[in-house]
């Protein structure tokens, strides 16, 4: 590290880079780019977002005085550079591993992350908060809010800038616009963006040509004036429409993003406005490393590359995304009344084959979770058969959209909720550990735990035909091909048992977590315990008479999901069939009460007892203390 980053090693902290000169501002971009682009390129993480907003972060932490001053970062996958600056530049290299930094604003880390952020658009409302405390207790301190235009197309952002321009309160909005989500960003309000950016280009096209005009002294001259009409002309139609200004925000921009000597004194002279303002910033994605900047759709958030060519390893294996994507698309070939909807996560769900091939039934709303919800609603009033692609944590944001909208009305609508479980290196605000909880509960619905790739494509096949409201989940990662569960036909409530029933103990599982548990049971049979495993695959409906059946001839049960045990589906099979027979014993295994941090699926897996190793430890442990296990092995 010493002598590949010179400038950046003398700064430990904030105090370090405010010694620095201006003038060494450039050097300590470049030597942060290159930080971020090798720590990356070994743990993975949001490239193009970062490598985009190293000028403007630098630019930020020179204007303002943070932590007094508060800097929010919207989704906050962009706040590298921030956390190099603050106080963790040595710690950067443990980024999104487990025990290391998170890749995302922590308050825990850092006075400097004054808001924990992950999912979108929830910078203003944060930021507003702060400016109307701030009102209350007379302080004076500055409250800035950094936006992607990705995130603003959120629904929350435009409540927020509508809550804002009515107070009246100084809010420094800082809009950070690369004309990208994670893909290209979609609707009007980015072409509207576009349509102001253009402002910029048309300011330095009009300057060249009053230069180049000067030059021709009696031409020039009629020239100008026809220029002159043009720019009233435009100028009318490009700013009197500013939304900003409407919302009774100042609107200052669009600046160039890189061009920190430009930044700094608009920084400076927008610090001391008395009302909300916005400062429009454009960037570009991935800035400094070009296979970033020529796909910043795939450097959106990447596993480990190699620096040289950006290439990241294939594998040969078919995630459930893949999955996923092959059987909607071979369903919508043969009936056209599939429609399929993604909120700005056309890629990362697998919905871009889709997209591709029948772009008229396809749609992209944007960060818009509840409106794509309701949106599908609507489309299944009108006869056709939506599927909503969403990583389940982000459906969080749309439980009641699912209740009022969908559920409530019967309507046939699909939720294949992807990421289900423990995500891995994003950690605790993309976990999709509450859907279990969160939707089991919602009268009519049906929930989905698909196992393989044929339990995949058989619950796939079952909700396409089903009436009212299905939502399937699958988790993060490699979809087994395995033929442990056979092309059963789903029946409505009831599960299937995995191998050969003669064991003396019952596992219920839910969806993937299968796969440990499967292994786990292999690891009791070393001790002479013999596990019959059934795999649920519906969460809801659960026909109790059918299980209450199976259930009887065993005397311990265990439950296990990757779901949080509080209002897990555990909980619920337990508190119905110990009513019908007392005398059953339970253990519940699955996720505990807390936020789970970040790390690899197999640590956080781990962490939470649910290894293969964990689960095995576990019922031996349970079995012996209910004496239901006498035979002790190897001492043990
Ligand atoms: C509620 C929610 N939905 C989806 C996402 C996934 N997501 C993360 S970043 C991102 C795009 C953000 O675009 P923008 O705000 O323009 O930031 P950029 O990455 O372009 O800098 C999306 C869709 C999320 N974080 N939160």
């Amino acid at each position: 590290m010493k002598n590949k980053y010179p400038l950046l090693n003398t700064i430990q902290g904030l105090d370090d880079f405010k010694k620095l000169p201006e003038k060494d501002y450039p050097q300590l971009v470049s030597e942060i780019r290159e930080y971020i682009i090798d720590v990356v390129s070994k743990n993975g993480g949001h490239l193009a977002s970062n490598l985009g907003v190293v000028e403007l972060t630098i630019a930020l932490h020179s204007v303002f005085d943070s932590p007094r001053d508060k800097i929010i970062w919207d989704v906050g996958h962009q706040c590298y550079t921030h956390k190099i600056l603050t106080g963790r530049k040595d710690l950067f290299k443990t980024l999104r591993t487990y025990r290391g930094l998170s890749g995302f604003p922590k308050k825990s880390e850092s006075p400097h992350d004054v808001f924990e952020t992950g999912h979108s658009s929830t910078s203003i409302s944060a930021g507003l908060g702060m400016v109307a405390a701030r009102e209350i207790s007379g302080t004076t301190n500055k409250i800035v809010a950094i936006i992607g235009d990705g995130a603003l197309t959120g629904g929350m952002a435009l409540e927020a800038l509508n809550h804002a321009g009515h107070l009246g309160k100084n809010l420094i909005l800082i809009l950070n616009d690369n004309n990208m989500s994670i893909s290209k960003n979609v609707g009007a309000l980015s072409a509207y963006l576009s349509k102001l950016s253009a402002t910029r280009s048309y300011q330095h096209l009009r300057k060249s040509i009053y230069l180049a005009f000067q030059k021709t002294p009696i031409l020039g001259k009629v020239l100008i004036e026809l220029v002159r009409r043009v720019k009233k002309a435009m100028k009318a139609f490009l700013f009197n429409t500013n939304l900003f200004t409407d919302f009774g925000f100042e609107y200052v921009g669009p600046v160039d993003g890189h061009n920190i000597n430009e930044l700094i004194p608009i920084l400076k002279k927008i610090k001391d406005i008395e009302s909300p303002v916005v400062l429009h910033v454009s960037t570009c994605k991935g800035k400094g490393y070009s296979p970033a900047e020529f796909n910043p759709t795939q450097f959106h958030g990447i596993g480990a590359f190699s620096i040289i060519d950006g290439k990241v390893e294939k594998k040969n294996t078919i995630t459930y995304t893949q999955a996923f994507s092959n059987i909607i698309t071979t369903l919508a070939e043969k009936d056209k009344k599939i429609v399929a909807i993604s909120a700005a996560m056309t890629h990362g769900t697998g919905l871009d084959t889709f997209a591709k091939e029948f772009p008229d039934r396809f749609f992209d709303v944007g960060i818009c979770e509840q409106h794509a919800v309701t949106f599908a609603a609507g489309l299944a009033t009108s006869g056709l058969i939506p599927f909503i692609a969403i990583y389940s944590t982000f459906m969080q944001r749309a439980v009641d959209q699912v209740i009022h909208d969908v559920a409530l009305q019967k309507l046939h609508v699909i939720f294949c909720m992807d990421r289900s479980g423990l995500v891995g290196n994003d950690g605790e605000t993309h976990h999709g550990i509450f859907d279990i909880a969160l939707f089991r509960c919602i009268p009519g619905i049906t929930l989905l735990s698909p196992y393989n790739i044929v339990d995949m494509n058989a619950a796939m096949m079952y909700a396409y035909k089903a009436q009212g409201p299905v939502l399937i989940r699958y988790p993060r990662g490699v979809c087994t091909s395995d033929h442990l569960i056979a092309d059963k036909p789903y029946i409505p409530g009831q599960g299937v048992f995995v191998g050969k029933r003669n064991g003396e103990f019952l596992l219920i599982t839910v969806g993937s977590i299968l796969g440990n548990v499967i292994e786990a049971s292999r690891l009791l049979q070393g001790d002479n315990i013999f596990c019959d495993i059934y795999h649920l695959r519906f969460i809801k409906p659960i026909d109790f008479s059918f299980l209450s059946l199976i259930a009887d001839s065993y005397k311990h049960i265990f439950i296990i999901e990757d779901g949080v045990l509080n209002g897990g589906v555990g909980e619920h099979i337990e508190h119905r069939l110990s009513r019908q027979n007392p005398d059953l014993l339970f253990e519940l295994i699955g996720i505990p009460d807390e936020f789970i941090t970040h790390g690899s699926q197999e640590q956080l897996l781990k962490y939470c007892g649910l290894s293969p190793l964990d689960i095995a430890r576990k019922v031996k442990e349970n079995l012996k203390q209910y004496k239901s296990f006498t035979l002790v092995k190897n001492g043990t």
